[in-house]
């Protein structure tokens, strides 16, 4: 664009078409005030042998908005003239260029939309979330880094945006469990935590499920924009049989929600032989290399695996190898999961449960092959 003024390019794929096409969209300094919403922006970073966008966006002049955009496989998503100053870049997705930016230095732009509103999605982002508010130092999660980006230089996005930018209407179900794989017999709890957090930009009232094994329990649960709730369930494994136990949490999309991938969750809880920290229901080498792998790791550490604390002692250590070489070479058939396989019909097994292993609701299954 040149010496354009309140041109709004929307909605398009631009993606390369020819040899050495240095830019997808090219705004030069003598334009101003001019926006771009809510196109992709594909290239191919240099070495791929085909086209290729150098440049995802040139930016120059003023007053510009760019917002809502996917920027992507490009050599540079966004670059800058020397004339380039008081433009708004927000709710962008940069993911997969070579560089994401090279801003000239001495411009002068915002790369985010205040708080709550956020900034840009970067690929490259390493920060965590742990924090809200303004300055990031309030408790509790709520989608934005809790350090900013540096774009580069001095141009920085204060609010960096954990995931895409989803429209202003999105729920984020983060799981975390203490085990999900458990020595039967050794009065152990498995902590669940469910963090539910509205990265959106309006109060929203949602409603939260979830079933560990036999347990379920609903809530309704209001959020104002970028605040969270965490929900924690104690689930004690002493008694319980070896199987698998399954965790199911889900919250019900809110009007004009469309990223639903990160609303529900499901996994096991496997409790099997004391030693078995994959889960495969035996002990054998692969056990114990995993937890030597991790040997003298400490909880809060990186490289702590908390399957592999099979004394759930916050440490591994001698005493866990010890309790997987004891029970070393124990193997637990899937086969004893079934107290019986019958044939049903042509093509058809029903395999029905051993009670001592099975929940009422899972007592039997049936394969058709
Ligand atoms: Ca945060
Ligand atoms: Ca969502
Ligand atoms: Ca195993
Ligand atoms: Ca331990």
């Amino acid at each position: 664009m040149r010496s354009s003024t309140a041109v709004l390019i929307k909605g398009f794929r631009i993606i390369p078409y020819g040899n050495n096409i240095e830019a997808g969209i090219d705004i030069e300094p003598s334009s101003q005030n001019c926006a771009v919403v809510g196109n992709t922006i594909a290239g191919f970073s240099l070495g791929s042998g085909f086209d290729r966008n150098f440049y995802g966006i040139v930016l120059g002049g003023y007053d510009h908005k760019i917002y809502e955009n996917i920027i992507v496989r490009n050599l540079y998503g966004i670059s800058s003239y020397s004339t380039c100053d008081n433009s708004r870049i927000y709710h962008n997705t940069f993911t997969d260029n070579t560089f994401h930016a090279s801003i000239y230095y001495l411009a002068n732009n915002q790369w985010d939309n205040g708080y709550p509103s956020g900034g840009n999605h970067w690929s490259d982002y390493k920060g965590t979330d742990l924090y809200r508010g303004t300055v990031q130092n309030e408790t509790g999660s709520d989608g934005i880094g809790d350090k900013p980006y540096i774009v580069d230089g001095d141009e920085i996005d204060r609010y960096p945006l954990m995931k895409p930018y989803a429209g202003p209407h999105d729920i984020v179900m983060r799981p975390s469990i203490s085990k999900t794989v458990v020595g039967e017999g050794l009065n152990i709890t498995a902590t669940i935590n469910m963090t539910i957090i509205n990265y959106g930009e309006q109060t929203e009232t949602c409603n939260f499920s979830i079933r560990i094994d036999a347990m379920t329990d609903n809530q309704t649960l209001t959020l104002t924009s970028r605040n969270s709730t965490v929900q924690t369930y104690a689930f004690n494994t002493s008694s319980l049989p070896k199987r698998g136990y399954v965790v199911a949490a889900q919250v019900e999309p809110v009007p004009g929600e469309t990223s639903l991938e990160d609303n529900s969750f499901t996994c096991n809880i496997t409790v099997t032989i004391p030693g078995d920290v994959d889960g495969d229901f035996d002990v054998d080498i692969f056990d114990v290399v995993s937890i030597c792998t991790v040997y003298s790791s400490k909880k809060g550490e990186a490289r702590y695996v908390s399957n592999c604390d099979i004394n759930d002692d916050e440490k591994i250590d001698i005493y866990d190898v010890v309790i997987a070489c004891a029970n070393y070479g124990q193997k637990y058939s899937s086969s004893s999961l079934f107290s019986s396989m019958t044939h049903a019909t042509e093509g058809q097994f029903v395999l029905r449960s051993n009670p001592r292993h099975m929940a009422k609701s899972e007592c039997y299954m049936r394969l058709e092959c």
